[in-house]
């Protein structure tokens, strides 16, 4: 009889029901009229884990964000993965199974950076990448012989060269608004907030093309229709030449694509150029602070200069491209003027979609080793670690003040007002260099607006801080629907047409 492994991805465990965080997506399927629970992005660690496992064992895999545990499946051995935000439910997974004597391996990103939490709630924990340590465990779980952990050094990180291609069909893939692939790891840069450094290495290491463009084929396969790719890298723009290579590949598969990247991007017109022909729509850039102390403070890589900010982003959105501005609040350097400075600056320079964050001290990295040693952290329940709630002491304000700027801030620039001012200029950007084909720029108008919706829905699902007039948001909600259902017919018409008369192309494929 075949061994039977159970893969797990925990959800986070709620703590106020009335309450969403921007990066699930729960606001977009309530809009959207769907039953069925759904989330934002496939997880990457379960097709990973699932194609690394020998066919003699007997797989199933649970991401809990779409479908419920069956706590009383029969198998021999549970892996699972997660992230900070969603410990606290993984390890209650954990004790569940281990009441039934199950050998339970914890891996991913939490464990990895708090093994000796983890092993309190395991048998064995896995301290780095599976493409090294499953193979092992496994042996070892055959013979009976696991170790507590399984490391992988920095000189054992594995190239990504020959990985297998993960087996993205173990997950329900109709639960997921995106798919998600990653074309590399790693990150010499030193921002001091950051887990990425510590969790793959400071060096980058890459797919190769071809690699990528297999994957992707394999995920549309998977996928069953036209679909809008994450590509979750962590800097896209790190090695240009690289990227332009894959761009031109991407090119003939017609996606569209979003990614991660630093402003270096702004000074390569050729790259911006290519960017957008492969379909690259919307740009996640860590600008965190518009102060120059802050960024000093936190190690920011020095290329991203505050004074370059402004020209960079309008060349970038230029191309058609929608920033994902990230911020964060809470830097030693901060004050109380941070909020309404950085409020402006979203607005002034139109960016899409801002993703605001507390600053919080993730396990593993610099700043949480500098706030421990300070006596600054205030708590380490890991279910509030959502990135939208303060958990240590700032320095030139209380944790109240902090979590009071946040919400007014993300209030801010979610008003109704707002988005209409940073939607509005960008969208006249965009139509005045149209450097895209109008059912791109339509599509991207509406989703722009529809996500919009989604961060302000969870803006305003948290404590009310910033007050906005009635009167006014009224007047721009309804300009903004209007706009919404003047798209979504051109749209139509244009998916009517089939085939755009000025260009050939089919637009019901985009
Ligand atoms: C894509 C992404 C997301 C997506 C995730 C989609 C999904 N369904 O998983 C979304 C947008 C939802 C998201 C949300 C958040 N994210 Co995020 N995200 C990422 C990103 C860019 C890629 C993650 C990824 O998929 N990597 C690829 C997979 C394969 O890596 P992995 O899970 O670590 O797995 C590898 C190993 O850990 C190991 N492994 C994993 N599990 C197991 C199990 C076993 C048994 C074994 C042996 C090995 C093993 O093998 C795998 C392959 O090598 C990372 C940055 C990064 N480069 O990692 C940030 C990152 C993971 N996110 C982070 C954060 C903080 C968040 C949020 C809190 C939002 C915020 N404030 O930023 C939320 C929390 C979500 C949650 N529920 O936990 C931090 C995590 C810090 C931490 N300690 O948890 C990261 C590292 C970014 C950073 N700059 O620090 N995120
Ligand atoms: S924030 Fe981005 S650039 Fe800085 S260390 Fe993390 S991944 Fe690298």
């Amino acid at each position: 009889m075949k061994n039977k492994i159970t893969i797990i991805s925990p959800k986070r465990e709620i703590f106020d029901p009335g309450r969403m965080e921007f990066w699930e997506f729960g606001f977009m399927a309530k809009a959207a009229g769907i039953q069925q629970r759904k989330y934002s992005g496939t997880p990457m660690a379960l097709p990973i884990l699932h194609s690394l496992i020998p066919d003699d064992f007997e797989v199933t895999v649970i991401d809990e964000n779409v479908e419920d545990i069956d706590f009383t499946i029969e198998t021999d051995l549970l892996l699972l993965t997660f992230f900070t935000t969603a410990a606290t439910r993984g390890y209650a997974i954990a004790d569940t199974f281990r009441e039934r004597n199950v050998t339970v391996v914890i891996g991913g990103c939490h464990a990895s950076m708090a093994p000796d939490e983890a092993i309190t709630h395991a048998d064995t924990v896995a301290i780095g990448e599976a493409e090294v340590l499953l193979p092992k465990i496994l042996e070892d779980f055959r013979k009976g012989k696991l170790e507590k952990f399984y490391r992988v050094n920095d000189d054992e990180r594995p190239a990504l060269d020959n990985l297998p291609i993960p087996h993205f069909n173990c997950l329900k893939l109709n639960s997921y608004f995106n798919p998600t692939i990653q074309t590399m790891r790693g990150c010499p840069m030193k921002c001091d907030f950051c887990t990425v450094r510590v969790h793959w290495g400071s060096k980058y290491r890459y797919k190769p093309i071809e690699k990528v463009i297999e994957e992707i084929e394999s995920l549309k396969k998977s996928f069953g229709r036209n679909t809008f790719i994450m590509i979750s890298d962590d800097d896209i723009a790190a090695n240009r030449n690289r990227s332009k290579e894959l761009f031109r590949a991407l090119i003939p598969l017609q996606i569209q694509w979003m990614s991660q990247g630093s402003m270096a991007m702004a000074k390569d017109d050729e790259y911006l150029d290519l960017m957008t022909q492969s379909g690259g729509t919307r740009m996640i850039m860590g600008f965190e602070s518009v102060s120059e102390e802050s960024l000093r403070l936190m190690k920011k890589n020095p290329a991203n200069k505050l004074s370059d900010y402004i020209a960079n982003i309008r060349k970038i959105q230029s191309y058609g491209v929608a920033i994902i501005g990230a911020f964060v609040f809470g830097f030693d350097t901060d004050g109380m003027d941070s909020f309404d400075n950085s409020a402006d600056f979203i607005i002034d320079n139109c960016i899409a979609l801002p993703q605001l964050f507390a600053l919080t001290p993730f396990p593993g990295t610099a700043l949480t080793k500098r706030l421990e040693e300070e006596g600054r952290i205030l708590s380490r329940d890991w279910k509030f670690y959502t990135g939208s709630t303060v958990q240590f002491i700032p320095k030139t304000m209380t944790p109240e003040q902090l979590q009071n700027g946040y919400y007014y801030t993300i209030q801010k620039v979610y008003s109704y007002k707002n988005i209409w001012k940073r939607l509005n200029g960008l969208w006249r950007l965009w139509d005045e260099n149209a450097r895209r084909r109008e059912p791109v720029i339509i599509k991207e108008k509406i989703d722009t607006l529809l996500l919009n919706e989604n961060f302000r829905a969870c803006a305003y699902s948290y404590p009310l801080n910033y007050n906005a007039d009635s009167n006014e948001e009224a007047h721009y909600r309804k300009k903004l629907n209007t706009l919404l259902r003047r798209f979504l017919s051109r749209r139509t018409e244009m998916m009517n047409a089939v085939v755009d008369n000025n260009t050939g192309v089919n637009v019901a494929a985009i």
